[in-house]
C-alpha cells in the first residue's frame, strides 16, 4: 500500500461525538477546511486531515490502515475487538477523551425478578453489542440467548422479542420511559482516541506523538 505523508483521523460525521471531537482537535491547535461533500476535512496548518464517517466504521478503517487514528466510543471499539473477525489488526485505546460518557448495562422489566447474573439463564437478551454481552455472559457462566438488534433495543421486551436488554445508558431516562430497571453495568464508556497498537515509524508516527502531547495538555487543563 502506498504510504501517506499526512495523518488521517476518522471521526463521527454527525452524532453525539461530532461537536466535542472537533472542539478537542481545535484546542489541540488543528484547523480544518471541510470538503464540499462534507466527508473530508483538510488540515490547514498541520499535515492532519479528518475523515467523517459513521462511528461504527471507525475501528475497521483504522484496522485496514485507511485512517491512522479515530475518535470513537470505547463501546464501539471494544465491540469491534471482539467481533471484527480474525483478520482485524488489534487496536489500542491511546487516550480516554472525557466526553461521550455512558455505560453499557443490562436492564430488565420492572416485574422481572433479578438478583444475580444466573437469573438470566434460559432468557433472551436483546442488544446491539453481541460481542460485549456474549463475553460478559461467558465470564458469568450463564447460558443466555443473545438477540442481536440494530436499533430500538429498549422496546424488545414490550414487543415480546426478548426478556431483557443490554444497551447504552446515560441519564437512565430511556429505561424509565420503557419501564426497565438497570441491574448490571458491563462497561463504563467514553470517547477514546483509538489507533493501531504500533505507531507508524515515519512522519505520521512523529505527528501522532506530538498530538498525544498536546491532547494530554488540553485534557489536564480541563480536569
Ligand atoms: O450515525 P452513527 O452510526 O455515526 O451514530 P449512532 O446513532 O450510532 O451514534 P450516537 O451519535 O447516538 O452515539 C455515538 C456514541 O456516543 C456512542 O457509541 C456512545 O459511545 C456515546 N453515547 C453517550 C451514547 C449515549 N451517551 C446515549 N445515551 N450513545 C447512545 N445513547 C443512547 C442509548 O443507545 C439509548 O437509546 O441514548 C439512549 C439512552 O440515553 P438516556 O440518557 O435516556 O439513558
Ligand atoms: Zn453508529
Amino acid at each position: 500500500m502506498k504510504t501517506r505523508d499526512r495523518l488521517r483521523i476518522a471521526m463521527q460525521k454527525s452524532g453525539r461525538l461530532t461537536e466535542p471531537a472537533l472542539d478537542l482537535l481545535t484546542r489541540c491547535g488543528l484547523t480544518f477546511r471541510q470538503s464540499r461533500d462534507k466527508l473530508f476535512c483538510f488540515g490547514e496548518g498541520e499535515p492532519v486531515d479528518l475523515l467523517l464517517v459513521r462511528d461504527d466504521d471507525i475501528p475497521g478503517l483504522i484496522a485496514q490502515g485507511v485512517c491512522d487514528l479515530g475518535i470513537v466510543g470505547r463501546n464501539v471499539l471494544n465491540e469491534f475487538q471482539l467481533t471484527g473477525g480474525v483478520d482485524a489488526a488489534p487496536l489500542h485505546e491511546w487516550r480516554p477523551l472525557g466526553f461521550g460518557r455512558c455505560r453499557l448495562s443490562i436492564a430488565v422489566p420492572h416485574d422481572m425478578a433479578y438478583e444475580r447474573a444466573s437469573d438470566l439463564g434460559g432468557q433472551r437478551v436483546a442488544t446491539s453489542y453481541p460481542g460485549l454481552l456474549g463475553d460478559w455472559l461467558r465470564t458469568q457462566g450463564v447460558d443466555t440467548q443473545v438477540v442481536t438488534l440494530a436499533g430500538s433495543v429498549e422496546i424488545a421486551p414490550k414487543l415480546g422479542t426478548a426478556d431483557a436488554i443490554c444497551d447504552l445508558v446515560q441519564s437512565g431516562g430511556t429505561l424509565v420511559a420503557n419501564q426497565l430497571r438497570e441491574v448490571e453495568v458491563l462497561l463504563e464508556s467514553e470517547a477514546v482516541l483509538a489507533g493501531p497498537q504500533t505507531l507508524p515509524a515515519d512522519e505520521r508516527g512523529d505527528m501522532i506523538e506530538l498530538l498525544l502531547k498536546r491532547l494530554d495538555g488540553v485534557i489536564q487543563v480541563r480536569e
